[in-house]
């Protein structure tokens, strides 16, 4: 049990300050201060962390090209249970502990939901106590900052490693890694007719990696996130290429192989749900599964762990098509390393990986080029035409037609697609909510589903709670734990017993202070960054997540705008509006030009709404820059309304929509992604539902019939506040306006935006409605609360663990084979 005494800590926290810095406290600046904290804190954990890492038990590896990890240092404690000892031995050496937790950089080594939902789980598989560990990149560059110039989105380099460290991360050398790229591929039978097979004048990469930390709760365990760099090899790594020697032999060509190297783990693709098909990502994706892959192979050969035994002692994990090479390396190293048959390597790797599914966009379905992989990747393309044409013969076996052999092909038309290589060579197949894997397995994946139905599974997603509402909403926890005690922590489910007090006005009231004192925090932070006031005492009505034209941000402002038409066509009347203040807060990818078209309007109605007197302060609209996970920690606590407005069938699951609810906020929202099971927790009185139904959508797109041209011309609101975009109403709005204006009209509204806002303001009107009420209120956002455990990650990760990778493979998979 790792233990901590406050006498001690003080000394040691002096003792490393002097031993890192060589100066005092007192000298140290904050970011010094936060460094020594964290080399404290690891020092005091190290035991237990090398003790994590000799597998007892069957671990899993969980490999993500993002891990949005957000700050460590306080969820640390937390899980550690050190935060009040330090917080006071801080305090008598003079020290602010919330000062220090500010100081600490941000990782932003995600985009999104998928990156996010990684390092959820990562604090998940500690917490309740698995050897479970992630495999990343280590980029240089995260998520680019986002700054408001002109009220446009500008990018701005996200140099998170300001000294080139990283205070949590240990680097190991000893361990680095070969990544081989280019180069040929040599098969020779050997003496005894075995087929050898050697990979030559390939580019090597070396694959430093640097580990993370992941402390559970409450528990000694300590697992590692594993990201790795990407360098040129050091000298004893050199040796073992032509490569490596002959360029070495012209200073130019030493610096564009340096530059070769180092490029590959320099940035993060800024890209939500969007394949863009270049090189570099592809690989991205090679080296750090490259590295991965190698590097269980070396510790189960240094736990003597038999090839044969493999899938009872790993279970490899496969976070979107991105990690998908997984299975051809996995294949490289049984096949020529180890030197396993085809069918014996098959056997073994289909056994060990499993795949989630998060998306069911069609643009953001990775397909890479057979040509690109053919020259980056040689043996991998062997491998994966291999499992191609055995798969295909396979089905061509059972008769079906050249239609569904295409559809399901691995290979076709020049390109691979890394979504039906998954499918075919993993053991399970999940959706990330219950609408969505019922779409994977009705529509999108409706073939593989009739095929082999036993692999599709459904694992809705969740949050890692102790970050998202322990941490972050300490006075609400307080206030839980004050009721029911402290079970929830461990056991969300007991949650559902604040049920209790939902006609208890003193727990309704109090519910209420802190929803208050919470947004008086998010004012005062709006007000010195932005320089906007906002009334806590207005609704906090809230959409934060990427700019995607179908999460419909669109929709919410093109309210906004009918709402203040409304106050203006009434000026006189002193119209009963509830007083409200819309926050947005949301990156869009550098490239996604309608995104930015839609920051743009965001900004340029803030602007118009906030600045005009006649409006008095009813409407409010806040766009908060640079959105990411340690503003997210601020923002959702002192919401009221939660925004979930997307298309529905497009937004697989969602978390945010999860956070809000744990916070106490009311969801506004389509019956889309885990929306769905939010109302299954809730029901439809004690949230705001509209919009289109799953099967309106799936029926306009397959036989039409919607025209928003119409709607916009039998609407009288509607087409005026739609001609808003391009009649110069709004100031500073140009071009812009009228890409908007295409996309609404000219293009026939691909996200139904016109179809459901009216349903959507009949919606807000209701929530306007309602919030007089305050106890009612206040009853509804208890009951949201309480019934909010359920999506806890840590749920998501039992039954990860019990339906997939604890359980392995299906018996139905083992006799499918192929
Ligand atoms: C996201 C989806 O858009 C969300 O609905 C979902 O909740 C999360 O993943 C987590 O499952 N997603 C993403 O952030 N990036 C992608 N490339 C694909 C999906």
């Amino acid at each position: 049990m790792i233990t901590i005494n406050k006498k001690r800590f003080k000394e040691h926290f002096r003792r490393k300050m002097n031993n890192l810095y060589a100066q005092t406290l007192e000298e140290a600046s904050n970011e010094e201060l936060f460094n020594v904290l964290c080399y404290v804190i690891k020092d005091m954990i190290s035991k237990d962390w090398e003790g994590s890492r000799i597998y007892q038990e069957k671990a899993v590896f969980y490999f993500s090209i993002e891990f949005l990890l957000g700050r460590q240092l306080k969820s640390n404690l937390l899980n550690l249970g050190f935060e009040d000892t330090i917080r006071q031995g801080l305090n008598e050496l003079g020290i602010d502990l919330d000062e220090i937790v500010e100081s600490e950089p941000d990782p932003a080594l995600g985009n999104g939901g998928l990156g996010r939902l990684a390092a959820c789980f990562l604090d998940s598989m500690a917490s309740v106590g698995i050897s479970g560990h992630g495999y990343g990149i280590r980029y240089k560059y995260g998520l680019f900052e986002q700054k408001f110039v002109n009220n446009s989105q500008v990018e701005v380099p996200d140099n998170w490693l300001i000294n080139s460290s990283y205070s949590w991360e240990t680097v190991r050398p000893n361990r680095a890694l070969l990544v081989k790229y280019e180069g040929k591929i040599n098969m020779e039978k050997d003496d005894e007719d075995n087929l050898k097979v050697t990979h030559k004048d390939y580019i090597p990469v070396m694959a430093m990696p640097y580990d993370i930390p992941i402390i559970g709760y409450g528990n000694e365990c300590i697992n590692t996130l594993r990201i790795w760099k990407s360098e040129i090899p050091t000298r004893d790594f050199g040796k073992s290429s032509s490569y490596a020697k002959n360029q070495a032999a012209s200073y130019e060509d030493a610096l564009k192989y340096k530059y070769y190297a180092e490029e590959i783990s320099q940035t993060l693709y800024p890209n939500d749900s969007n394949y863009a098909g270049q090189l570099l990502r592809l690989k991205q994706e090679y080296f750090f599964v490259s590295a991965g892959i190698q590097d269980i192979f070396r510790k189960c050969r240094r736990y003597k762990i038999t090839t044969q035994d493999l899938p009872n002692k790993i279970a490899i994990h496969i976070n979107d098509t991105h990690p998908a090479l997984c299975i051809p390396e996995m294949m490289r190293i049984l096949l020529d390393e180890e030197g396993l048959s085809w069918d014996e390597s098959w056997n073994i790797t289909i056994k060990v990986m499993s795949y989630t599914n998060h998306t069911i966009l069609c643009e953001a379905m990775e397909r890479w080029s057979e040509d690109i992989m053919k020259k980056l990747l040689p043996r991998m393309y062997m491998i994966i035409e291999e499992i191609n044409k055995r798969y295909v013969n396979d089905l061509r076996k059972k008769g079906y037609s050249e239609e569904k052999v295409k559809r399901m092909a691995i290979m076709y038309d020049g390109e691979i697609r890394m979504a039906n290589l998954c499918i075919v060579s993993s053991y399970s197949i999940n959706g990330v909510a219950q609408l969505h894997t019922k779409l994977l397995k009705e529509e999108v994946l409706n073939d593989f589903y009739e095929e082999e139905s036993y692999k599709f599974n459904n694992k809705t997603n969740g949050i890692a709670h102790r970050r998202w509402l322990i941490s972050s909403n300490p006075e609400l926890a307080n206030l839980i734990t004050k009721l029911i005690g402290n079970k929830w922590i461990k056991d969300t489910s007991h949650l559902k017993e604040l049920e209790k007090f939902v006609d208890d006005e003193n727990v309704l009231n109090r519910l209420e202070e802190i929803k208050f004192n919470n947004k008086v925090k998010l004012a005062n932070y709006i007000k010195e960054n932005n320089n906007i006031t906002i009334d806590p005492n207005s609704i906090f009505d809230v959409q934060v997540k990427r700019l995607h034209a179908y999460k419909r941000q669109l929709m919410n402002i093109l309210h906004v705008l009918c709402l203040y038409h409304e106050i203006l066509d009434n000026v006189d009347l002193e119209l009963d509006i509830q007083p409200r203040t819309f926050i947005f807060g949301a990156k869009a990818a550098p490239g996604y030009y309608l995104a930015k078209c839609i920051i743009k309007l965001i900004n340029c109605v803030a602007n118009l709404v906030n600045n005009d007197p006649r409006v008095k302060g009813k409407i409010k609209v806040v766009f908060i820059e640079n959105y990411g996970v340690s503003l997210a920690e601020k923002i959702i606590p002192a919401a009221n309304v939660s925004e979930q407005i997307s298309t529905t069938t497009k937004e697989a699951s969602g978390t945010s929509n999860m956070k809000f609810m744990m916070n106490g906020a009311l969801t506004l929202a389509t019956l889309d992604g885990a929306n769905v099971e939010i109302y299954q927790q809730v029901g439809k009185e004690n949230m705001f539902l509209f919009g289109l139904s799953a099967k309106q959508v799936l029926d306009y797109n397959k036989y039409g019939g919607y025209s928003s041209k119409d709607l916009y011309h039998s609407n009288k609101l509607l087409k005026r506040v739609v001609d808003d975009l391009v009649n110069g109403f709004i100031p500073g709005l140009g071009k812009e306006g009228r890409e908007i204006y295409d996309a609404l009209i000219t293009y026939n509204d691909e996200y139904f935006v016109l179809r459901d806002i009216d349903e959507y303001a009949d919606a807000q009107q209701r929530i306007s409605n309602l919030y007089k009420d305050k106890i009612k209120w206040n009853k509804m956002s208890l009951i949201n609360i309480a019934n909010s455990g359920i999506f806890s990650s840590d749920r998501t990760i039992n039954e990860y663990i019990e339906d997939i990778w604890f359980k392995g493979c299906d018996e139905d998979v083992q006799n499918n084979i192929i």
